[in-house]
């Protein structure tokens, strides 16, 4: 069969799509994949779409990859294929999908709600041997507007067996203002991001976590299946299809492996991917870790193989907040043992440290945002800090309890907004202790070899009779503030 996969992601990921592209090639289908890869302005102009024509003319079925913040280009994408062929199945899968399947079947012809790595294949058997594919498991579809939801297969274990990313640029195209065949050079300069700026190979190397976060699309798993069994991929594999790819294209500068939790993995197996990686791979790389997990005999045989990046999840220094909002069984003290057991290999090793902090969260008081504003005051400076505003992802159970509680809407798009700095404003927190955290994470970033000479003075700033004063600061001027801190 002849599909087109479109990822409308602002990036060009290395996600399930490349994997569902690859199974589909396995399988003897011809696939072409477009990158709505621009992150900003969201939408697409008709005439873009219009770029896809000759693709579309070609297919049978189009298939399109979802994350929430860019669910509204989807949407548009699938709107043109429905005007300009009617009759070629639209399918969505991916993130959003798994989150809220019923906004999804609002605009494709079905969703794959679940892992895609079986369905795709049993949906497109259906499809071409005129069986009933509406009633492939895994999937929802819209059935002359009513929704026939299957049943979710359990979580899918034989991670091995699956083919390793599509990276194949030959039918791969980018589509921003016109259609641009994929090259070397577009993807390299597209797979360039923070925080070194050059370009990533981002893999995932497990699925599933053991936590129950509530702002977490890993909800969803959790909601299907009571818990989101954790599956990893063999030492072999994960080192078979690093090569390949890096052999296929040598654009790389740093490998980033997503796993929610690397330390989830067994000791021994952390030593033997450290050896295969040295010795095989060779790249600089970055892992994620929680600090439940963290052990520094776990640390150490990776800083040998060349770890330079490690990514944490902090959220709040407020344990209420962990406890009563975020359902997140990770202590504070806990998280800063493992940064302070850390510390000494950012010097020694070169490791670059980067916690992830969440602001702008309407469940915090003005006491709890003071605790983040002191927990990232008494780091060192050469940690790096994220700090992301909350986003509602719909489908998890904080969005669930902010619909409850009127804080968000239904349907209401920019609630998924980006989490990440994009010139969007303060929404929940247009508040002087918020606005201290954003400037105290400017200082960081801009003045890093100042930092230390400003603590007293930031010090000062969140005192009590400081605090009080900033309370009377509108929360237009907040909001103003807080936007050019950004
Ligand atoms: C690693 C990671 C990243 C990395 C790398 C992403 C990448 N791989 O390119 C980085 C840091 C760059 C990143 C960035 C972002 N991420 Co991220 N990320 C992850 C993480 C931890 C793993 C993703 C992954 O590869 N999973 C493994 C693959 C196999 O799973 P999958 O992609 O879901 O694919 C399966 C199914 O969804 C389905 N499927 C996927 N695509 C398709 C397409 C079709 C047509 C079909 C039928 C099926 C199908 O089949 C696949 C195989 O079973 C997830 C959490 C998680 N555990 O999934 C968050 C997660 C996906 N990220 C999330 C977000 C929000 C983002 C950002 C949008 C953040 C931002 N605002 O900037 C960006 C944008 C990412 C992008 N691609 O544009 C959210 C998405 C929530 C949502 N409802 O959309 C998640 C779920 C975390 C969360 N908060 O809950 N991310
Ligand atoms: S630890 Fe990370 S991946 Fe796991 S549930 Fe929490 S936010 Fe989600």
């Amino acid at each position: 069969m002849k599909i087109i996969m479109i990822n409308v992601s602002g990036r060009m990921s290395s996600d399930g799509s490349r994997l569902i592209a690859a199974l589909l090639k396995r399988a003897g289908h011809q696939i072409s994949t477009v990158f709505l890869a621009r992150r900003e302005p969201l939408d697409y102009a008709e005439k873009e779409f219009m770029e896809l024509d000759p693709l579309l003319r070609e297919v049978q079925l189009v298939l399109v990859a979802v994350y929430t913040s860019y669910a509204v280009r989807a949407e548009q994408v699938s709107n043109y294929v429905h005007a300009t062929c009617p009759g070629v199945p639209v399918i969505w899968g991916g993130p959003h999908c798994i989150s809220v399947p019923e906004l999804g079947l609002a605009h494709a012809d079905g969703v794959c709600f679940s892992e895609g790595d079986v369905a795709i294949l049993d949906f497109i058997d259906r499809l071409e041997s005129g069986g009933d594919y509406q009633a492939t498991p895994n999937m929802a579809f819209n059935v002359d507007g009513d929704h026939v939801v299957n049943e979710a297969l359990g979580p899918f274990h034989d991670l091995d067996s699956l083919p390793f990313y599509d990276y194949d640029l030959d039918g791969q195209y980018l589509l921003d203002q016109h259609l641009l065949p994929m090259t070397r050079e577009l993807l390299r300069s597209g797979l360039a991001g923070y925080p070194f700026d050059r370009p990533i190979l981002y893999t995932v190397t497990s699925r599933g976590c053991p936590h129950k976060c509530s702002y977490c699309n890993n909800s969803r798993y959790i909601a299907m299946f009571k818990s989101n069994a954790i599956r990893t991929y063999s030492v072999p594999r994960i080192i078979g299809e690093l090569k390949y790819i890096l052999n296929t294209l040598d654009i790389f500068d740093l490998v980033a492996i997503g796993d929610d939790d690397f330390f989830v993995r067994p000791t021994a197996e952390i030593e033997e991917f450290a050896v295969r990686y040295k010795k095989e791979v060779g790249l600089p790389f970055g892992i994620a870790v929680s600090a439940n997990t963290f052990r520094k005999n776990k640390m150490e045989p990776l800083l040998d193989a060349g770890l330079k990046l490690v990514q944490m999840g902090v959220q709040t220094g407020s344990q209420r907040v962990l406890d009563e909002v975020f359902n997140r069984k990770i202590s504070v003290d806990s998280t800063r043992k493992a940064i302070a057991d850390m510390g000494p290999y950012i010097e020694e090793r070169g490791l670059l440290l980067l916690l992830d902090f969440i602001i702008d969260n309407p469940y915090e008081t003005g006491d709890d945002i003071v605790q983040t504003f002191d927990f990232i005051l008494r780091l060192p400076p050469d940690i790096r800090i994220n700090v992301f505003f909350l986003t509602f992802f719909p489908g998890t159970p904080l969005f669930d309890r902010a619909l409850a509680d009127g804080i968000v809407d239904d349907m209401e798009k920019l609630s998924f907004r980006f989490y990440a700095s994009s010139g969007l404003a303060l929404r929940y927190q247009k508040n002087y202790e918020t606005l201290l955290i954003m400037l105290l994470k400017r200082l960081r970033t801009r003045h890093k070899k100042r930092i230390g000479a400003l603590i007293p003075a930031m010090r000062l700033l969140r005192s009590g009779p400081m605090r009080a004063a900033g309370s009377l600061l509108p929360t237009s001027l907040c909001s103003r503030l807080g936007k050019m801190l950004q």
